[in-house]
C-alpha cells in the first residue's frame, strides 16, 4: 500500500479523537508529511509495451492521497532522476497564502535538478477531486502524476453513499517525452500535429474491476491526467448523478455520459442495480477529433467492469454509433454563489497555431507565443519593489497580467483554432460565465447574453474549436498564476499567461524558504530583477527570452518543408510534400521560398 505510515496514523488518530477536536475550526491537527523519492523504474500498463516511466518511491502508478480538508501538507521531494529536473503541483489547490508551493517551473520556482531536494508546505481547505503532477517542461506524461482526493466532513453528500471509489483516465505513449517532443516542436512538422496516443488507460492500466453490492450507492471520482486527448466516460446501463465537477459541490445532475478534457474531474453517484446476475463494463472512449491521423492498430477504448458477480462474465462493451455527452455549462455549484458583476478588468486572449522560422509550429495569445523567462516570475515580483504593479517588467513574451486585490477580472478567450483546448487556471475555481458552440468565432460583447444565475465553477474548462469562452474570478488570492492549455503539447509551444494578483501584498506577506532559491543557484538561474533579470533597470528588459522568430509574410509552412528538403534533393522535397498531402506550391509560395533561400544564403556567406 502506498499511503506512507505517518498518513495511516493520522487515521486512525481521525477515528480516535473526538469529532468536535478535528472538525471545522480546528483546521491545523492533521499534519501528512511524505518523504517522495523520484526515479526511474520500467512499466508496461497497456500489456503492448514496457518502457521507463517516472516512479513514486519505486512505485509506479503513484499513489492515491486522500487527505482530509484543513490539513497540512508537507512534502519532501527528492529529485533521484539522476538526468532530469522535476517539481510538484497540486493541480487545482488555492495555495492561498502559499504561491511559492504551487509548483509550475518558471512562474513560482526554478526546477529541483537531479540530486537536489525541495520541500513543498501548505494547508487544505477546500474538498475535491484532484491530481498532482509534474510542473516540469513536458515531464508527467512519463508518469509523472497521481490521483488526490480532499475528503470532506462537511460534505452535503455525506450520508448518501456507501463507500468511494476513485480513478483516473488518460491518453498513453509508448516513446518517452524527450522522444516525442523534438518531433513535435520541428520543421519536419509544421502543422504542428500532436503525437498519437498508443493506448487509452484507466488507473494506469486496463481491465480494472470494481466489486459491488447490489442496491448500494457508490460515489465515483474520476481524474483525467492524460497528457493531450479527452475521454467520454460512461457504465452501462447505469445512470450517473454528478454531485462534484473539479474542486466543487455541485447540485446533483443527471447524466449517462460525461467528457474529461485532459486535467478535468468528476464526481458522481451510482446506485447499483438489485439483480446480481451479471456484470456492467464501464468505458473510457478517447476522442479521436483530437488526433490528426487515426492509425488502424489505436485502440481508442479502455474497459472496466463493475463485478456484481465474480462467476458472471466481463463481456466487452458494446460499441456506441454517437455520444450523448452531459453539458458540463449547466451545472449548479452546491452553494448557489451568484454570478460575478461589476468586472473590473477584461482581458481578451485571442489563440491562434502559426509556424515560425524554424519551421515548427507554436501556438500564441494574441500574437505571443509564451516563454520562460528568465527569473521566474513570482521572484520577479518580490524584487522589483513598486515596480512589481507593472506590466512591463515581467516582459514581453510572457502574457503577463496584473490585477489588483479584489478586482472581478474576466478572461474572454477567443480560438481561431480547429482543435479542443482545455485551459486551466491555477490559485482559483473560476466561474465558467460562458462558452459557445463550436466555430462562433469570437465572443461578441454587444449582443445580449443570458449568463447563468449561478455559474458552474471548475479549474479547467475547454473550448470547442473555433469557438470562444468567458470565466469571472475575484483577484482574492495574492500570487502569480499560470493560465494555460492543460495539453501538454500546447503548453511546451507557448499557449500560456500568467495573471498576478496583488503584487505589493505578496511582498509583504510571502516568505520564500531559501532552499528554493539554492535550487535557483544549483541550475544558474538569477532569482532576482524584471523578466530579462536586469536589477538596476527594470524597464530594460534587454535578454528577455523571445519566441522564434518569424516566417517572412507570404511564406507557409509548405514552402518552407518545401524549401527545407529541396535544398538537399529536389525528388526528396517532392516526395515530402506528397507525404503531408499537401497540393503543390503555388507560383506566389514557389518566389517566396526562392527569395528566402536566396536572403538565407545572403546573410550566411
Ligand atoms: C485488457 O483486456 C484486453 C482484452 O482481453 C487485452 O487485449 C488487454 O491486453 C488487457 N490489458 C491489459 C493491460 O492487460
Ligand atoms: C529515498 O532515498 C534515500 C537515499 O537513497 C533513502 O535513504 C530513503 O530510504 C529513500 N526513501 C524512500 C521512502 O524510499
Ligand atoms: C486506482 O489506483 C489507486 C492507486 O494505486 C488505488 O488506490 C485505487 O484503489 C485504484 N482504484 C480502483 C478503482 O481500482
Ligand atoms: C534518463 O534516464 C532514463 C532511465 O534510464 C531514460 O529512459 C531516459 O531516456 C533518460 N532521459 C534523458 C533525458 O536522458
Ligand atoms: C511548514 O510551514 C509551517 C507554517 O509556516 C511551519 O510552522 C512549519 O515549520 C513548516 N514545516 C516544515 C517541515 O517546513
Ligand atoms: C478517503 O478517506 C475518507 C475518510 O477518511 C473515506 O471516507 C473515503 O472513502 C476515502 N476515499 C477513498 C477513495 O479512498
Ligand atoms: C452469478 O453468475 C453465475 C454464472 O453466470 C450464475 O450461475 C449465478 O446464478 C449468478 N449468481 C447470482 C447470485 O445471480
Ligand atoms: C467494436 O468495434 C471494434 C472495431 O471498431 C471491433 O473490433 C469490436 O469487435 C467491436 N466490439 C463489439 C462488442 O462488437
Ligand atoms: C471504441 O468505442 C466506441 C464507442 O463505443 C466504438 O464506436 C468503437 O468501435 C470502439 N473501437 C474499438 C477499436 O473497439
Ligand atoms: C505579431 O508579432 C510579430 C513579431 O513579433 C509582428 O511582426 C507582427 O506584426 C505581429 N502581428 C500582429 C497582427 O500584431
Ligand atoms: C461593440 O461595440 C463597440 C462600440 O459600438 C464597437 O467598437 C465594437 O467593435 C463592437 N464589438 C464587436 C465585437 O462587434
Ligand atoms: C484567500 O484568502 C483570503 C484571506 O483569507 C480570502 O479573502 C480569499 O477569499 C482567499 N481566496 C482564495 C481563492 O482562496
Ligand atoms: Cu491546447
Amino acid at each position: 500500500m502506498a499511503i506512507s505510515l505517518s498518513n495511516f496514523l493520522y487515521d486512525l488518530l481521525l477515528l480516535l479523537l473526538p469529532f468536535g477536536l478535528i472538525a471545522g475550526s480546528n483546521a491545523q491537527s492533521q499534519t501528512y508529511t511524505y518523504d517522495w523519492n523520484v526515479s526511474w523504474v520500467n512499466r508496461n500498463p497497456d500489456a503492448l509495451a514496457e518502457r521507463p516511466v517516472i516512479a513514486l518511491n519505486g512505485e509506479w502508478p503513484w499513489p492515491l492521497l486522500n487527505i482530509t480538508k484543513g490539513s497540512r501538507v508537507v512534502v519532501n521531494l527528492h529529485n533521484q532522476l539522476g538526468n532530469q529536473s522535476t517539481s510538484i503541483h497540486f493541480h487545482g489547490l488555492f495555495q492561498n497564502g502559499t504561491n511559492d508551493m504551487d509548483g509550475p517551473v518558471g512562474v513560482v520556482q526554478c526546477d529541483v535538478p537531479p540530486g537536489r531536494s525541495m520541500t513543498y508546505n501548505f494547508t487544505i481547505d477546500q474538498p475535491g477531486t484532484f491530481w498532482y503532477h509534474s510542473h516540469s517542461k513536458g515531464q508527467y506524461p512519463d508518469g509523472a502524476r497521481g490521483q488526490f482526493i480532499v475528503h470532506d466532513p462537511d460534505s452535503p453528500y455525506l450520508g448518501q453513499y456507501a463507500e468511494e471509489v476513485a480513478f483516473t483516465l488518460t491518453d498513453w505513449y509508448h516513446d518517452e517525452v524527450q522522444t516525442l517532443l523534438p518531433q513535435f516542436v520541428s520543421y519536419k512538422n509544421p502543422t504542428g500535429a500532436e503525437p498519437i496516443p498508443n493506448s487509452a488507460l484507466m488507473n494506469d492500466t486496463q481491465n480494472i474491476t470494481v466489486s459491488v453490492q447490489p442496491g448500494r450507492t457508490y460515489f465515483f471520482r474520476v481524474s483525467s491526467v492524460a497528457a493531450f486527448v479527452g475521454q467520454y466516460f460512461w457504465i452501462e446501463e447505469h445512470e450517473m448523478t454528478i454531485i462534484q465537477i473539479d474542486g466543487v459541490w455541485t447540485k446533483p445532475a443527471k447524466a449517462n455520459m460525461i467528457y474529461l478534457a485532459s486535467a478535468q474531474r468528476c464526481g458522481f453517484l451510482v446506485t447499483m442495480k438489485d439483480d446480481t446476475s451479471r456484470n456492467y463494463a464501464f468505458v473510457g472512449s478517447m476522442d479521436e477529433t483530437y488526433l490528426d491521423k487515426i492509425p488502424p492498430a489505436l485502440n481508442p477504448n479502455v474497459t472496466g467492469w463493475l463485478v456484481y458477480n465474480d462467476s458472471a462474465p466481463k463481456l466487452p462493451a458494446t460499441n456506441l454509433t454517437a455520444w450523448d455527452v452531459f453539458d458540463d455549462m449547466t451545472l449548479v455549484p452546491y452553494n448557489d454563489q451568484p454570478l460575478l458583476e461589476n468586472v473590473g478588468t477584461v482581458v481578451t486572449l485571442d489563440l491562434q497555431m502559426e509556424t515560425l522560422g524554424n519551421g515548427a509550429n507554436y501556438a500564441f495569445f494574441n500574437n505571443v507565443s509564451y516563454v520562460t523567462p528568465v527569473v521566474p516570475t513570482l521572484y520577479t515580483v518580490l524584487s522589483s519593489g513598486a515596480a512589481a504593479t507593472s506590466q512591463e517588467i515581467y516582459g514581453a513574451y510572457t502574457n503577463t497580467f496584473v490585477f489588483n486585490k479584489g478586482d472581478v477580472v474576466e478572461i474572454v478567450l477567443n480560438s481561431a483554432d480547429s482543435g479542443k483546448h482545455p485551459f486551466h487556471l491555477h490559485g482559483h475555481e473560476f466561474q465558467a460565465v460562458h462558452r459557445s458552440p463550436p466555430h462562433e468565432g469570437k465572443f461578441d460583447a454587444n449582443q445580449t447574453h443570458n449568463f447563468p444565475v449561478s455559474p458552474m465553477r471548475r479549474d479547467v474548462l475547454m473550448t470547442q474549436p473555433d469557438g470562444n469562452f468567458v470565466i469571472r474570478w475575484v483577484a482574492d488570492n495574492p500570487g502569480v498564476w499560470f493560465f494555460h492549455c492543460h495539453i501538454d503539447w500546447h503548453l511546451v509551444t507557448g499557449l500560456a499567461a500568467v495573471m498576478i494578483e496583488a503584487p505589493l501584498d505578496l511582498q509583504r506577506n510571502l516568505k520564500v524558504p531559501q532552499q528554493h532559491y539554492d535550487n535557483c543557484k544549483a541550475l544558474g538561474v538569477p532569482f532576482e530583477g524584471n523578466a530579462a533579470g536586469n536589477t538596476v533597470d527594470l524597464y530594460d528588459l534587454t535578454g528577455q527570452n523571445k519566441d522564434v522568430p518569424r516566417l517572412p509574410s507570404g511564406f507557409t509552412a509548405k514552402g518552407y518543408v518545401a524549401i527545407v528538403f529541396s535544398g538537399l534533393c529536389a525528388v526528396l522535397g517532392m516526395a515530402v510534400i506528397s507525404w503531408y498531402g499537401a497540393a503543390p506550391l503555388s507560383s506566389a509560395e514557389l518566389a517566396s521560398a526562392r527569395s528566402f533561400i536566396a536572403e538565407a544564403e545572403g546573410q550566411s556567406n
